[in-house]
């Protein structure tokens, strides 16, 4: 059986790193970048150039667009927004879940079948174990092209809210970011004592991979919403932190990172909490209604 023609339309670092998988696993794919040269090693490798937008969108029966930002991607579509009737984009450009769900109501408004996906890997890891893209919006996208999907990583389906792939991909995101905060927070103030920060990094990671063991289960109490079974409870975690602020404070490190968890902490101590489980900061966040 012939297999699906594929566009990619951006050749940034991530969308040649798609353009490449797709294009190793026997599919006729056509390339697009706004700058020229980027496609060069495709072209080589047996790609099709395309002159223009409108070409790369009739060549393919699945557009994927992997470009910088919502922005971009109008920039792009809304030229050839005439062209897209009939056809299939899997948008696997960044974008907020709410952008993600105006494109699918632009897609559909232009007869275009759209699923929005969050690419939880870097370039060098597309196709290989350990990338994973997740998907929602048009389940009919991702059940027709699951295997041509698959090549690029593990392939998770959320639903037709075409925005909730990416609020999963921007909560994996902030827990990766302020998780490296904390890192970077630690590494300065081991430096008070000579360590560097690779030597910090290895005790880290080690350290980090042993307590991130626990999410699931803390997860478990703020999904019921009963932190009356502590393994941990907040005037434990507060001592815990004040002790971290201080020697901070000592070290010179400025509070920035650490103040942020000492005030989670102290705002649910201060409504008497202080007997419930560590868990409860997440309360401090103002998180939506639990969903029923
Ligand atoms: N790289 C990564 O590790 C991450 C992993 C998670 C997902 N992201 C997202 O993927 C999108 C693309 O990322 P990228 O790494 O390919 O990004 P760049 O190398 O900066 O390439 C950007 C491409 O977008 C084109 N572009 C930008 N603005 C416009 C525009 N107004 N009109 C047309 N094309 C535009 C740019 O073209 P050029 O500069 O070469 O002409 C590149 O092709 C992104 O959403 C990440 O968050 C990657």
């Amino acid at each position: 059986m012939a297999q699906t023609a594929v566009t990619v339309l951006g050749l940034g670092a991530m969308g040649r790193a798609l353009a490449a998988a797709f294009l190793n696993a026997g599919h006729p794919t056509t390339v697009w970048n706004r700058t020229q040269g980027k496609d060069n090693e495709l072209v080589a490798a047996g790609a099709q150039r395309a002159a223009t937008v409108a070409d790369a969108v009739r060549a393919g029966d699945l557009l994927v667009t992997c470009l910088f930002d919502h922005t971009s991607v109008h920039d792009v579509l809304d030229p050839v927004a005439t062209e897209l009737a009939g056809r299939t984009v899997v948008n696997l450009t960044s974008t907020t879940p709410d952008q993600a769900r105006a494109l699918a109501a632009w897609a559909a408004a232009h007869g275009a079948d759209y699923l929005d996906g969050g690419i939880m890997a870097s370039p060098g890891m597309i196709g290989r174990q350990g990338s994973t893209v997740l998907y929602s919006g048009a389940e009919h996208v991702f059940d027709t092209h699951r295997t041509t999907l698959a090549l690029l990583g593990a392939a998770e389906y959320f639903g037709d809210d075409a925005g909730h792939a990416s609020a999963v991909d921007f909560g994996l995101l902030a827990s990766m970011y302020v998780m490296f905060a904390g890192y970077y927070h630690g590494a300065a103030m081991v430096r008070s004592v000579g360590m560097s920060a690779e030597d910090f990094g290895h005790r880290a990671a080690a350290w980090l991979t042993a307590m991130t063991r626990s999410m699931p289960y803390l997860g478990a109490d703020i999904d019921k919403g009963d932190y009356t079974n502590p393994i941990q409870d907040l005037n434990f975690t507060k001592a815990g932190v004040d002790a971290v602020v201080e020697t901070s404070r000592d070290a010179g490190v400025d509070l920035d990172v650490i103040g942020a968890v000492r005030n989670l902490i102290d705002r649910q101590v201060a409504a008497g909490h202080g007997t419930d489980s560590a868990a409860r900061m997440f309360e401090s966040l103002n998180p939506p209604a639990r969903p029923v």
